[in-house]
């Protein structure tokens, strides 16, 4: 999608810190981390948020899975622990108007999330 940051960090039109890349998903680091390890797994095509997702892409579900489960073996914070979140939506806290998966990890998580 033309003016897409998503999109264009996704595919490498700008350059982010990527921790692991498959064919359908990039994952890299949150340019304003919130924890220690802050990963965002974005798939490289557009898709606007969960509500847009379409749940029988199961090549792109399991492909941003897979790259969580790897960022957080790579990064050492599968055994400790870690949090995944998709914001979704103003009220969700959505930004960004593509889809991605928060990994936060780190430090201890609260409960309920503000
Ligand atoms: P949100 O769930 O849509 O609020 O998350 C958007 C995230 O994208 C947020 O954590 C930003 O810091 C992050 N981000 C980024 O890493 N690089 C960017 O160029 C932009 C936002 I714009």
């Amino acid at each position: 999608m033309a003016d897409c940051i998503f999109c264009k960090l996704a595919n490498h039109e700008i350059e982010p810190d990527v921790v692991y890349e498959n064919d359908l998903v990039c994952a890299f680091r949150d340019a304003a981390p919130v924890a220690p390890v802050h990963v965002l797994c974005v798939p490289k095509a557009h898709v606007s948020g969960v509500n847009d997702l379409d749940v029988a892409d199961t090549a792109l579900l399991s492909a941003l899975f897979e790259a969580a489960q790897t960022v957080v073996q790579k990064l050492g914070i599968a055994e400790e622990g870690y949090r995944l979140v998709i914001n979704s939506g103003e009220r969700g806290g959505q930004s960004v108007g593509h889809l991605h998966l928060h990994v936060l990890g780190g430090r201890d998580m609260q409960w309920p999330p503000g």
